[in-house]
């Protein structure tokens, strides 16, 4: 007697969806692992990221996106291009709807974006800690009426709710396939461009208005010291005028330091070891519509 059992499933699902909806903080439940940072801000992630979770029957490649909105400037059209790129390269699409915001153009664009395309669709609506159940009816209802989605599921990216459910259905949808990354590797990508993720996201949580939005982090060196188990780091804070300039650095420095305090901690706790940093701010005036400076923080091949 032979024992059936079920073929290995692997392929890429782009996480795509509105700002601030909510994808990197669902990919980084899923994974188990800090893939991409996250804010209340919307356009946090700039690029695309990517994080694999690993099963003993299955892989799954997730391509967390930036948020698809009208762009205002060079920068917020290469953010799109990349999260569109992905959609339309990927063997699944995972579409993560923030169900305490209205349906809006946002939404209708994306529906349209993901009808083009033929492969296996699923919905996660999220932030249910935040709606009533019967708020969330009509929703799935209007969602689940084009017949388009293979699941429709309730989540909680912040507190965990749904997320296995929805861990199964995106099982379900994988094609039969080998896996693509070793075990060992759940968040690829360069080490460098990490860290200027972990310095950008307490600079997020410390400033407001247009700061966010004007802020770049490129990491100018990284040096490994694997005999004092030490990581020193330069990198430059890029901002658009003198005054966020003025603010980004803060009484006496005091915002820079703690900048830096808050990434430092970070540093060492997601990459092992000590870590060094060095940060300077600078002004580059109206960078997000500078071509030559964009591949510094956006996704250059798309
Ligand atoms: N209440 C609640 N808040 C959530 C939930 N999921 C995410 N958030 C919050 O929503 C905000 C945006 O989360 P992100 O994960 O950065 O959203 P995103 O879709 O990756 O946003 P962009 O990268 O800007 O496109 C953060 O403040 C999160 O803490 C949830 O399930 N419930
Ligand atoms: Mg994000």
């Amino acid at each position: 007697m032979t024992t059936e059992r079920d073929p290995f499933r692997s392929g890429m699902i782009a996480v795509v969806g509105r700002p601030n909806a909510g994808k990197s903080t669902l990919v980084n439940r899923l994974v188990g692992e800090k893939v991409a940072i996250v804010s209340d801000k919307p356009q946090t992630t700039r690029k695309r990221w990517l994080g694999v979770v690993h099963r003993p029957d299955f892989q799954a490649v997730l391509i967390d996106t930036p948020g698809i909105h009208r762009p205002e400037h060079r920068m917020n059209a290469a953010m799109v291009r990349d999260a569109v790129d992905a959609l339309e390269g990927a063997e699944a699409i995972l579409w993560v709807i923030d169900a305490s915001e209205r349906a809006g153009p946002g939404d209708a664009r994306i529906a349209e974006l993901v009808g083009r395309r033929d492969v296996p669709a699923i919905v996660a609506l999220n932030k249910v800690d935040r709606v009533s159940k019967p708020a969330l009816l009509p929703r799935m209802a209007n969602l689940s009426a084009g017949g388009r989605f293979a699941a429709i599921v309730p989540i909680s990216a912040a507190n965990g709710d749904g997320v296995e459910a929805l861990l199964d259905e995106l099982r379900r949808v994988l094609p039969e396939g080998p896996p693509l990354f070793p075990l060992e590797d759940t968040v690829p990508g360069a080490l460098a461009e990490k860290v200027a993720e972990q310095i950008r996201e307490p600079a997020l949580e410390l400033t407001r208005d247009e700061v966010p939005f004007s802020l770049a982090v490129v990491v100018e060196d990284l040096r490994k010291d694997e005999e004092k188990d030490l990581t020193v780091v330069e990198a430059t804070l890029y901002v658009e005028r003198e005054g966020q300039k003025g603010i980004l650095v803060g009484k006496g420095g005091a915002m820079i330091r703690e900048i830096g305090t808050r990434a430092r901690a970070r540093c060492e706790e997601r990459f092992g070891g000590r870590f060094f940093l060095e940060l300077r701010v600078r002004t580059r005036e109206d960078w997000r519509d500078d071509e030559g400076f964009l591949a510094r923080v956006v996704n250059p091949e798309v």
